[in-house]
C-alpha cells in the first residue's frame, strides 16, 4: 500500500502557466517564537489544483497552493477532519442539482468550466528525472510523467474528479468523494498523524517570469 501511495506521490516539477500571473514569488517567512516554528508559505505557481480537483489561481504573488491551504487549514495545520470539510464543501459546488452525486452532466461541466486544465492531455516531463551520464550525455525524463490537472498539484491525477468514481459508473456520489478524500489525505499525510503541515506537503516548481512579460 504505502509503495502504491508513494507511486502517485507528486515529484517535484515545473508547471508551465500561461496566465500573466505566473510570476516567480518569494516564499515569506514567519517567525512565531520558537526557531523551529518557521513557517513559510507554499512555494509554487499562481495556479493550483487542489487534491479533490477544486482550481485556485492566485493573483497577489502567493501560490495557488498556497491559496488553498489557507483556506483550508488552521494553526498551520490541516486535519483530516478539515480536509474532509474542504472536500464536502467542493462536493457541494460540483453537484448543482443536489442530486447527491455529480453526474455525466456535472463531470462534464468541471472539466470544461471549472477546471479546463484537466483537459489538456499533453505530457510534462519532470526535469528532475532527467539523468546527467558520467560522459556528460544526458538521458531525457520518462514520459509522460503528468497530465492534465497533475501538471498542477501535488497528485500525479490528471481529472481528480472523475477519478473519484470509484466504482465507474460515471457518476460521483458524495460518499465516493468522501472515501477519495480520505484516500488521497493519506497520500499527504506522509508521517501519519492526521494532519498536513505545509512542511510536509510536496513542493511544486515555481515559475520564473518570462522575458518581457
Ligand atoms: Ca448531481
Ligand atoms: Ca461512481
Ligand atoms: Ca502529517
Amino acid at each position: 500500500m504505502a509503495g502504491a501511495a508513494l507511486a502517485l506521490f507528486a515529484l517535484t516539477c515545473t508547471v508551465p502557466v500561461s496566465s500573466q500571473n505566473s510570476e516567480a514569488f518569494e516564499s515569506e517567512i514567519t517567525v512565531t517564537g520558537k526557531a523551529q516554528d518557521v513557517v513559510t508559505t507554499l512555494i509554487g505557481p499562481s495556479d493550483f489544483i487542489s487534491p479533490m480537483g477544486e482550481p485556485f489561481r492566485s493573483q497577489d504573488g502567493r501560490s495557488g497552493a498556497e491559496h488553498w491551504f489557507a483556506q483550508a487549514s488552521r494553526d498551520g495545520r490541516l486535519t483530516r477532519e478539515a480536509f474532509r470539510s474542504d472536500a464536502a464543501r467542493f462536493f457541494a459546488t460540483l453537484d448543482l442539482d443536489h442530486d447527491g452525486e455529480i453526474g455525466p452532466d456535472e463531470i462534464s461541466r468541471y472539466e470544461t468550466e471549472i477546471a479546463p486544465e484537466v483537459q489538456v492531455t499533453s505530457t510534462y516531463g519532470d526535469v528532475s528525472l532527467a539523468k546527467a551520464g558520467s560522459d556528460g550525455s544526458i538521458t531525457e525524463p520518462p514520459y509522460p510523467t503528468r497530465l492534465g490537472a497533475g501538471r498542477f498539484g501535488f497528485l500525479a491525477m490528471p481529472e481528480p474528479v472523475a477519478y473519484a468514481d470509484l466504482n465507474f459508473d460515471r457518476a460521483v456520489t458524495r460518499q465516493e468523494f468522501a472515501q477519495s478524500a480520505d484516500r488521497r489525505f493519506a497520500m499527504l499525510d506522509v508521517n501519519g498523524d492526521g494532519a498536513l503541515t505545509r512542511a510536509e506537503l510536496p513542493r511544486l516548481g515555481r515559475i520564473r517570469p518570462q522575458a518581457g512579460r
